[in-house]
Formats: C-alpha cells, structure tokens, sequence
C-alpha cells in the first residue's frame, strides 16, 4: 500500500471526522489519499485557526482534534496553536509535510526543523522516516494526545515518505480504563475533610475535561460543602446552585477571596496551575488536597499537602459516598460573602447606557443563551467580566482560554464547537483586537454554513492591556487603534453584519439572529471607562470591610 493511504488509514482507525488545515505541495499525496476517505478536510484561512479548530474539537470531545500543514510557513503559523492546546490540556495531532529527506534538490527552501521547534509544544514529536512505522507513530501520538494530561503531538510526513510503498498494518485503537485512586488516600482524605471546619470545594479545568459533572453535583449535595470554580472550571456544576459562591475570575482582592482566606481547606478537584491562579497559597494558610488523573506541579503559588490521584470522577465518587457531613462545619460567612458578591454582580445589569456596559453586556447574552448554549471567548478585558458574572448552567459552556490566553481563538473556537454540537447556539465574544487576529475565518464560517453569532466588542484599542496601564500608573499610550466598517466587513464574506445601535435593542438583535440562519457579526460599542474603578479598585475597597 501507498504509505499515504496508511496514513489516512491509521486515521480513520482513530476515528478522525475532520482534518482542519491549509495544505502545500509537500501534502499533495495525502491529500489525495484523504480524497477518498470519509474523512472530512475543512480548508481554513490561516493555519492558526485551523489548530485552534483541531484543539477545541480535542476540547470538546476527548478525542484528538487533527490539523494539517506544509513544512516551514504553514508549520511555523501553528505553533500558537500548538501552545494553545499543550497548556489549555486540548487533545491534538498537527500533521505536517516536508521535503524529501532521502534526496532533494531544493536546498534549503523552506526548511525549518519543524520536530525541533515542536518539542517544547507538544508531548510527542516525530518525523516519519519509513512509511513501515507509520501505524506505530500514529497510534503513539494520538495515545499521548488523549490521555492524562491532554496536550500536543506533532507528526512530519516527508514527501519521499508519503509516496513509499508499505506493508505494514494499521494498530487498532487500544481501549484501557483510567486508573483509579487507591483506597487509603480517599481514607486519608475522608479523614482531613471530617476534621476540617471550614471545607470549599474548588472546580477547576481537568473537571471540565471528562464526565466528571455529575459526580460533582453529587459530592455537593451530599456534603453539602460549598464550591467555587476556576474560569476554566465554569458550569461543571451549575452556577446557580444554592452553595456555588463564584468564579476565581480574579487571583487575589475580590469578594470569594475572602472565603478562600477564611477556609482551613480546599478540595481542589481538577485545577492545576496551568490556569492563572485562582488564589495564592501561603504557608501559613490553607491546606489543599489535589484531586486530579496526576499528582500536583509545584509552584511557588500552589503546593498542595495531600493527594487523592486517579480518575476524578471516580475519586469524587468514593469520596462523596464515604464523607459524613459534620456538625461542626460552619459555611456562615461563606453565605454571606456569597450573598455581598451576589448583590455586586448585579449592580450595573439595568444600565441603559450607550455605548453598553459590560456588566448589561454579560446580563443580556446570558438572557439569550439558551440552557446548553455555548459562548466562545476570545482574550480582553471581557473575560473577566464573563468568568466573574456569566453563570454557567452546563459543562464546557463557556469556551474560554485561561492557559496560554492566546488572542485570536474566539472565533475559530466557536466554529469548532458549533460543528461538534450542531443543534446548539452558539455565539463567538471577542474584542476589536482579537477578533482582527482571525477575522478572515468569516469566509470559513460562511462556506461552511455555520449558524454563529459573533460580538465584536469595540473600543478601538487593546482595553484589556490599558487597564492593566492605569493600574500600575503609567499614562495611556499606545494601544489604541481604528476599526474598519465590521458591519460592510461581515457583509463582504457573505455574513449578517449588525450594528447595535442602543442598549435596548441588544437582546432582541440577539434573537433575531438566533432565528436566522447563517454567520451574524454584531458591532457592539462597548463602555470600558468603569474597567478601572470597579475591577482595580471597587471590588478590592468593597471587600475588604466583608
Ligand atoms: C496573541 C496575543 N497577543 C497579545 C496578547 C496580550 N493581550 C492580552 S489582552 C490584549 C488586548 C485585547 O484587546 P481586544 O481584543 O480589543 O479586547 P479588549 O480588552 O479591548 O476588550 C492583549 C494585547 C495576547 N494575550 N495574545
Ligand atoms: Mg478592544
């Protein structure tokens, strides 16, 4: 067989749906091998988006995402999206070409060591150098991809290598049961949790990841512990939940800060310290157990005492059937905090003022998402506006990227999960920075026939990066920039361009896509000028007397 028809073979083995990518001459035997596979190839704009397309259908379904490549320029154009999946623990396979390693005639053109330049990025990184090891690699890669913890694998196919002659056979998929933690570490932990007085439970990213929900809806209500959650954590339990207290949106000085520092001990289920520290531990402070598939990485910031390490969902299993609610816990102050934070989250959520506050912002699109709806964001000052005051209902709800917080994956990360759950809605919130990052994938969003809304949050500048500016008192300049038309610019790609013109007409523009078919971009003003004052200063006075 033609090395390349393995290769697509091996795939399929994998069950692979799509493959995202931009292919070069060095692909071209692949890609006609793919030709005839059921295997989908979603052509994209920028191989950027097409990795970050490949990462959050890694995200979202488990299995690896796949994305293709040329060598040089096409490999090089996926290394942020490599990074994106390697720390956001997304399971992906970058696919790239290269010239002919046997004989060649073109020099040096276009030749980067890509396995190299991937190694950092990725768990696994290989050129194929025999079409023979072709299953082997393919199944090593997609193995590494998807297990514990989720990440990168890069495979370079040469060309001399694709158009081989093999007999080698595809490996079939290995099936094995995560391992699960041993009995006496959910004794020990049974044990600390009992003695503690003032437990909190913490969601973070790896529950996010498997089907961990409804275990931990189970551990809160046998418990009856309260819990908070990390950005990446959002919606693994309901947010509306009567012991939810908030989101870690912010790492220190905000209202669940003080709970967090008025704790003995956190069960930390699936947070590591990938994500932007939810809070900071001191020696003196809190204890944590770390409940999650691998033991803790150390970090001056996070040192947890105890583990309970194996399969989440199960741990939490053993644990919540296992822990007997105590008389002495006292969630008193948590409940009032929980009650303070409540109040201020909702000041702002009537303000009819034009261009819109972001705190209406958050309120009017939660108002339209339906239960299972899905929002992808994009990286600016939103994010912490959406972490803090967007209640998720349901797992993996609200994209977001707190890992490598790369600018740009909002509307490709939208895309992918519209085309992993169809029937859902599903709306892409970016900044006028990031959104410009990717904005040619309206034309694949369009092509595809994709049923999307995106905002497009203007302020003409990089705001997340001004507020950070002012907070540490230096003059505003340099990050302001003009916009194009984004209303004629949706509408040259073929999309639905929308310019919201008054607050009040906010969330019946969002309805009204909703109920249209195909890609609509909405121009939404945004007024960042209280980003300072409430985030920076307003948040930290006002908890500070709690
Ligand atoms: C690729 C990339 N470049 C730069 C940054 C640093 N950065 C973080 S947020 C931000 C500004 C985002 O601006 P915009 O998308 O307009 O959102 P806003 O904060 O204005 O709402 C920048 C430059 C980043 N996170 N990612
Ligand atoms: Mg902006």
């Amino acid at each position: 067989m033609k090395a390349a028809d393995l290769f697509v073979k091996a795939l399929e083995a994998e069950e692979v749906e799509y493959i995202f990518g931009i292919p070069g001459e060095e692909n071209l035997d692949l890609l006609n091998s793919l030709k005839r596979s059921k295997i989908k190839l979603i052509v994209t704009r920028h191989e950027q988006a097409a990795g970050f397309m490949a990462a959050t259908y890694g995200r979202l379904t488990g299995k690896a995402g796949v994305c293709l490549s040329t060598l040089g320029p096409g490999a090089t154009n996926l290394v942020t999206a490599a990074a994106y999946a390697q720390l956001g623990a997304m399971p992906m396979l970058m696919i790239t070409g290269q010239k002919p390693i046997k004989v060649s005639k073109q020099g040096q053109f276009q030749i980067v060591d890509i396995v190299s330049m991937m190694h950092p990025l990725t768990k696994y990184t290989q050129q194929i150098a025999s079409g023979n090891n072709i299953p082997s690699r393919i199944r090593e890669a997609f193995r590494l991809a998807e297990e514990e913890r989720p990440g990168a694998t890069h495979l370079e196919l040469p060309e001399d290598i694709a158009v081989e002659e093999t007999d080698s056979e595809v490996i079939a998929k290995s099936y094995a049961r995560r391992p699960v933690a041993e009995e006496k570490a959910i004794a020990a932990a049974v044990e600390i949790i009992e003695k503690a007085r003032r437990p909190l439970l913490l969601i973070g990213a790896a529950a996010n990841r498997k089907q961990s929900s409804k275990m931990l809806r189970q551990f809160v209500d046998t418990t009856g512990i309260p819990f908070f959650s990390t950005q990446m954590g959002k919606g693994v339990v309901d947010e509306r939940h009567p012991l939810f207290l908030g989101n870690a949106s912010l790492s220190a000085n905000d209202f669940l800060h003080k709970t967090i520092n008025h704790t003995d001990l956190i069960i930390n289920v699936g947070h590591d310290v990938v994500e932007k520290p939810p809070f900071f531990m001191r020696q003196s402070g809190f204890k944590v157990i770390h409940v999650n598939y691998l033991t803790a990485s150390v970090d001056p910031v996070y040192y947890p005492q105890y583990g309970v390490i194996g399969d989440i969902a199960d741990s939490v299993y053993q644990l919540s059937q296992k822990i007997q609610p105590q008389k002495k816990w006292d969630f008193n102050y948590f409940k009032e905090i929980k009650t303070s934070l409540k109040e201020h989250i909702k000041e702002g959520t009537a303000d009819n003022r034009f261009p819109i506050y972001p705190q209406r912002l958050v309120h009017d699109v939660r108002q339209a998402i339906p239960e299972n709806g899905i929002i992808a964001l994009d990286n600016g000052i939103y994010k912490i506006w959406f972490a803090r005051n967007y209640k998720a209902y349901k797992p993996n709800t609200v994209l977001l990227d707190n890992a490598l917080a790369s600018m740009g994956a909002g509307l490709p990360s939208a895309m992918a999960a519209k085309m992993v759950h169809p029937k859902r809605n599903v709306m892409a919130i970016c900044g006028d920075g990031g959104f410009m990052m990717n904005s040619q994938e309206l034309e694949t969003a369009v092509r595809l026939n994709l049923n999307l809304i995106i905002l497009v949050l203007c302020d003409k500048a990089f705001g997340m990066i001004k507020w950070k500016q002012v907070n540490m008192g230096y003059e505003d300049y340099g990050l302001d920039f003009n916009n194009p038309d984004f209303v004629m610019y949706a509408q040259s790609y073929g999309a639905h361009g929308h310019r919201l013109e008054s607050c009040e007409a906010f969330l019946p523009l969002l309805e009204e896509c909703f109920g249209t078919p195909g890609v609509h971009l909405v121009e939404v003003p945004i007024d960042y000028s209280d980003n300072d004052r409430i985030l920076n200063r307003e948040i930290r006075e006002k908890s500070r007397f709690l």
